[in-house]
């Protein structure tokens, strides 16, 4: 289905008074408010296609029913959120899960909604029906020989796909680790993922980055291969300049200081991509910012600065995904909650006044220094997001829009109470 363009103007009819009076009181005293609209205009979240389902937990999964049936369908649910808040323009695919057919037509339907592809994703986490090797034990880590060999023509396969659908990159998480001490040789296990990584890496085109994401446990329990920002940061080194580190805001031990990694990564130029989610325990994927804003607010404060430091563009030269899906939301009106905290928190971060903050720091007044960060993140910036929304053509309450037009219902009418999106 689609949103009919009048209804979205009627939308925002309803609510334009009460947004303009919301945003003439927060640009009144904010004189680069204008900039900071613009770059919400342009900054463009990926959304993952396994996070248009209902996700599950290892005890059960309780679909919503209308959930995606097939590729085509997926791509549609992204091409929805991005007509609701113009803010979710790529799709980040999975293979085994989302092989296209017909790679020209799955280009020209995401081109039809605005959407690009974002990074592929590779799964040797799982065996596939039909599949020799078992990955039981491990895949580019694994002792034998075969198993690597048969994970590493996946990856490269997955890149081929990639190519034909114009991504530019490739994320690689592995669940390779132990669950009991003396299972692994530690450095062995390492090597065979770096002699299986530089394979890949050699079939990446010129134009492509590859994203090695670390996880510090789950599903393996004592060890992985790929445990944290050090070992991701190893790996990318020794593979080479399009290689680089992916955090995933879950995949730390608690109380991880987050943006101290980010900040160090960004300044050895190994930062690549990021996953958004949040979490009270470990790897929860919950709705962004709903558990821990200003650890949120204070990573998008380390983003903001290194990326400026350095002279990033911020909408391109990092790779922007949401990677979250759970249990007991609709995942649309998930997935536009986390689109909206990823924006609010990038607009704070954009208000911190750095020029104070660097002269707190230099004067070593740690209260001033708390001072400027807080004031940002107590700024309301809901009516700049909003305006930056209303200005891209999309609703300026994505979440009312799409309750009043019955989405849900719709696609549960087109696809049925009992579908399963591919993949979960
Ligand atoms: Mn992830």
């Amino acid at each position: 289905m689609q949103i009919e363009k009048y209804k979205l103007e009627e939308h925002n009819q309803q609510f334009l008074k009460e947004h303009k009076r919301k945003l003439d009181f927060i640009t009144a005293d904010k004189p680069n408010a204008e900039a900071i609209i613009q770059k919400l205009v342009d900054f463009q979240v990926a959304i993952p296609s396994w996070a248009l389902g209902t996700g599950g937990t290892r005890f059960g999964r309780f679909s919503g029913g209308g959930e995606p049936r097939s590729l085509e369908e997926k791509i549609e649910d992204v091409g929805l959120l991005h007509a609701l808040n113009r803010s979710s323009g790529a799709v980040s695919l999975h293979i085994p899960w989302d092989i296209p057919g017909d790679a020209k037509a799955v280009k020209a339907l995401a081109a039809q909604f605005g959407l690009r592809f974002d990074a592929m994703n590779s799964n040797t986490f799982q065996d596939q029906p039909g599949q020799k090797h078992t990955y039981k034990y491990g895949s580019l880590q694994n002792v034998k020989k075969d198993v690597r060999r048969q994970a590493i023509e996946h990856n490269i396969e997955v890149i081929r796909y990639g190519v034909e659908l114009g991504s530019e990159s490739l994320t690689v998480w592995l669940s390779d680790g132990s669950c009991f001490p003396g299972q692994l040789n530690f450095r062995q296990a390492f090597q065979h993922t770096l002699e299986g990584l530089q394979e890949i890496y050699a079939a990446l085109p010129a134009d492509w980055k590859m994203f090695v994401e670390y996880k510090a446990f789950e599903p393996n329990f004592y060890s992985t291969t790929v445990g944290d920002w050090g070992q991701s940061l190893l790996y990318a080194s020794k593979l080479g300049p399009k290689a680089y580190t992916l955090v995933d805001l879950g995949h730390h031990l608690p109380n991880a200081n987050i943006e101290q990694i980010v900040a160090l990564l960004l300044m050895e130029g190994k930062l690549g991509g990021f996953h958004f989610n949040d979490s009270k325990y470990g790897d929860d994927d919950l709705t962004v910012g709903s558990i821990k804003p200003y650890q949120l607010f204070l990573i998008f404060n380390e983003l903001v600065e290194g990326m400026d430091a350095r002279g990033m563009d911020h909408t391109r030269d990092l790779g922007w995904m949401i990677d979250a899906s759970h249990n007991v939301k609709d995942p649309l009106e998930d997935l536009l909650q986390s689109v909206e905290a990823i924006l609010l928190t990038y607009a704070q971060a954009l208000f911190v006044d750095r020029k104070r903050l660097v002269a707190a720091q230099q004067a070593n007044d740690t209260v001033v220094a708390q001072e400027v960060l807080q004031n940002a993140f107590r700024t309301d910036v809901r009516a700049l997001v909003a305006e930056a929304r209303f200005r891209a053509g999309a609703a300026l309450d994505p979440i009312a829009l799409y309750r009043s037009e019955k989405i849900r219902e719709h696609l549960i009418k087109e696809r049925g109470a009992v579908t399963v999106a591919t993949g979960l």
